[in-house]
């Protein structure tokens, strides 16, 4: 059995980034949610403060009566939220099949990756260290052949830990055989109260319970389902996102239109608009693609990749204006122009392959559009126009 199956878990996640951003709270109990003295619950606290049996969901009142040294934050959503999208895009790094579970934690298939970048274990440990060294955060990783034992695995030597499961049948029955079985998903609290009257408690007690046992408590099919897993056996395949295929838009004039310098300008509009969209996906694409169509309804469309994937505004308005310039001259009439992108990746260029000039131009680029991004967003929806607007 190849383990190919990594799963990554941040620890105490949004606890870990108040500490990291803000040192006086490093080694003290943290909670992140509700005041104290509010109605709210806890969404999650630092590692400091789960020694009081504080965790994610209890009332924060409660939390505040089990530790009332604890400091407590309110939080901060959408800084979370960005470093989750750095989180995922170190994972692209290394593989493109993701299955995300939450704004910390995901599945990643490294098994295509091994070539290029080492064994399982070792790539493990690189997207462990690149998280550490780039976000100053910690994460835990379970290696193995599937999701169950890999999820299992990564919550065992939380937190900042790295947890191999062995592969072969009987290392895994091992492996198991010690945990509650409330590792088992499907068996919440009611379904372990039944089963510990029947005197299982653990995922060794299930392995070694008769069948019939186990079906009375919690019927055939949960029976089923209970001991292929309480032996390491699930064969669910990564689910990973449905990628769009491309992104785009395109714009008819009310007129057929000759005005070399209004169809540029529609044509840049468009390739900001198409921008902030891969911007907005968190993508970078490979490839920009022009489409025109002419009086006559005879349409065409160009495409050429980027040096680099790309996001910016700035590369993308200069290959539409490259594909477009590439055009013109036929003087014909322009009835519709559209600009669209494809091939998307989560990464900008893998590190070894861009030479540093050129990394650092599109990263200005990147990071001026996202201020951009920004401003409108703060702008409440607002649109700042470049140059000509698309409807002039
Ligand atoms: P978790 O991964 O469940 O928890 P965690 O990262 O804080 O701690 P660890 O993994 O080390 O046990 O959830 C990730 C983030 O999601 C968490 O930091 C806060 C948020 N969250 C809530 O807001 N409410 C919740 O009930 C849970 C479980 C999480
Ligand atoms: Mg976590």
């Amino acid at each position: 059995m190849s383990r190919s199956i990594l799963h990554v878990d941040m620890d105490a996640f949004f606890a870990a980034i108040e500490q990291r951003d803000h040192p006086e709270l490093r080694g003290k109990p943290v909670i992140v949610g509700a005041g104290p003295h509010e109605r709210g619950v806890v969404s999650t606290a630092s590692y400091e403060a789960r020694k009081f049996g504080i965790h994610s969901a209890m009332p924060s009142r409660e939390a505040y009566r089990r530790c009332p040294n604890a400091i407590f934050v309110p939080g901060n959503h959408r800084l979370y939220m960005e470093i989750s999208r750095q989180i995922f895009r170190i994972f692209g790094r290394y593989t493109p099949f993701v299955e995300g579970l939450s704004c910390d934690e995901a599945f990643l298939d490294v098994g295509g990756s091994r070539k290029l970048f080492g064994d399982s274990v070792a790539i493990a440990k690189r997207i462990r260290a690149d998280i550490k060294s780039e976000l100053s955060l910690t994460a835990s990783v379970g290696v193995a052949h599937n999701k169950f034992l890999a999820k299992v695995a990564s919550d065992m030597n939380k937190p900042d830990g790295l947890t191999v499961v062995p592969d072969d049948e009987e290392g895994v029955r091992l492996f198991l055989a010690p945990l509650s079985a409330r590792r088992i998903f499907g068996v919440g609290q009611n379904t372990a109260a039944a089963l510990e009257k029947a005197g299982i408690r653990t995922i060794g007690d299930i392995q070694m319970a008769n069948r019939a046992t186990l079906a009375r408590v919690v019927g055939e099919n949960g029976a089923a389902h209970i001991i292929e897993l309480a032996f390491g056996r699930d064969d669910r395949p990564l689910e990973l996102e449905r990628e769009e295929k491309s992104i785009s838009r395109e714009y008819t004039f009310p007129e057929d239109e000759r005005d070399e310098e209004k169809i540029v300008a529609v044509l840049l509009n468009l390739a900001s608009d198409v921008a902030r969209r891969v911007r907005k996906h968190g993508k970078y694409a490979a490839v920009g693609r022009l489409k025109l169509r002419w009086s006559d309804f005879t349409s065409i469309s160009r495409q050429r990749p980027f040096d680099k994937p790309s996001c910016d505004d700035i590369t993308f308005r200069e290959m539409a204006r490259s594909l477009y310039d590439s055009e013109k001259g036929t003087g014909r009439p322009v009835r519709l122009i559209g600009f669209g992108t494809m091939g998307f990746s989560t990464e900008r260029a893998t590190q070894m392959e861009l030479f540093a000039d050129e990394s650092d131009k599109l990263e200005k680029r990147e990071n001026l559009s996202r201020a951009l991004d920004d401003i409108r967003t703060k702008l409440d929806g607002g649109e700042i126009s470049f140059g000509h607007d698309r409807n002039d």
